[in-house]
């Protein structure tokens, strides 16, 4: 019989070689324990008619999936059970969660349920989440922590059951869902450097949105690599982390009805580009936003922040951001 070595057995031999405490065990334990139960109503979800909407819309004022609000509310309900977190970001919730203020030990920014174009098809959606730590040198501020104070980061890809986490200085790291749900089996994840496995994603109807510098760079590269778009950040940047290459969704600021510019970018800082440009790092990637800044870099001024992303492979990450600076 083969035995595969399960993460939680990884975490706890990392936590002991790192000379690390129990507590965010426990955090890690109850964040897998979301995950089981939101890929368990993902998956009988068509059959038990989950996959609509729910009649609301979210801060980001977008309809919001019934799916959208069942995640929500097991990631809470398991982030309370640890007690070992201050304050909770959720793409679903409008204000920041107090949850253990006084005691807890870690910030979580999560998206519960990331993909939403893809829920009513039961495609491949994400569970997205980033750690930081509370300030164990002095009074805690509750300042919103920027990526590169992450001490963790990771993304379940649901309903394919693979986990990938990235421990600050110790790596990216994928594991997958054995036949008892567990995820096992270890696998150090650095992204490919041979550029014929790369691959380009990202949105191509809305290519003539762009900045002319990147519809430029598209025209001059874009046929050099492989194109993949699943329309789910955490399906494309799994991919990215496998095969290497890039995942952009930049800003949009042509678009012929202004209404639908997005100077700012799409995607949320906390709990979406920090959490894939944590993991990317770790991996030997890169990520920068609009102004070719590193995403890591960027102190969010609100939870629910916006930035345009490019994430990837260094070398594609550096030619772009030359590009975004000058
Ligand atoms: P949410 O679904 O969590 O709002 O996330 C945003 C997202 O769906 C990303 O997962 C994905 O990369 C992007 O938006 C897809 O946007 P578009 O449909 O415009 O290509």
């Amino acid at each position: 019989m083969q035995f595969e070595q399960t993460f939680m057995n990884f975490l706890m031999n990392h936590q002991e070689k790192y000379n690390r405490t129990h507590h965010f065990l426990i955090l890690m334990d109850a964040l897998i324990g979301a995950a089981k139960h939101i890929q368990y109503y993902y998956l009988t979800g068509a059959l038990r008619g989950h996959l609509g909407f729910a009649d609301c819309v979210n801060v980001q004022g977008e309809d919001v999936m019934r799916m959208d609000v069942i995640a929500n509310e097991i990631t809470i309900h398991y982030l309370t059970t640890t007690g070992k977190v201050i304050q909770a970001v959720s793409e679903e919730t409008t204000d920041i969660i107090p949850l253990n203020e006084e005691s807890g030990r870690y910030f979580v920014y999560f998206d519960p349920l990331d993909g939403s174009s893809n829920v009513s098809h039961g495609l491949p959606v994400g569970f997205l989440f980033g750690i930081a730590k509370r300030n164990l040198d002095g009074p805690e501020d509750f300042h919103l922590r920027a990526g590169k104070d992450y001490i963790a980061a990771g993304m379940f890809v649901i309903p394919t059951g693979t986990f990938t986490i990235a421990l600050k200085g110790a790596g990216t790291w994928r594991f997958h869902m054995d036949e008892t749900m567990n995820y096992v089996k270890p696998a150090r994840m650095m992204l490919p450097e041979n550029v014929k496995s790369w691959e380009l994603s990202y949105n191509a109807a809305n290519d003539y949105t762009y900045a002319q510098s990147i519809q430029k760079w598209i025209s001059e590269n874009g046929r050099k690599y492989a194109f993949r778009y699943l329309g789910a950040l955490a399906g494309d940047f799994h991919r990215t982390l496998t095969k290497g290459g890039m995942f952009m969704y930049p800003a949009i600021i042509n678009h012929p009805d202004p209404k639908k510019n997005r100077p700012a970018g799409k995607l949320r800082l906390m709990y979406e580009a920090s959490v894939v440009a944590f993991m990317c790092e770790e991996a030997g990637g890169s990520a920068v936003d609009e102004k070719g800044t590193p995403i890591l870099d960027i102190v969010p001024e609100n939870h629910h922040q916006r930035t345009a992303l490019y994430v990837g492979s260094k070398p594609l990450i550096e030619d772009i951001a030359n590009i975004l600076k000058s």
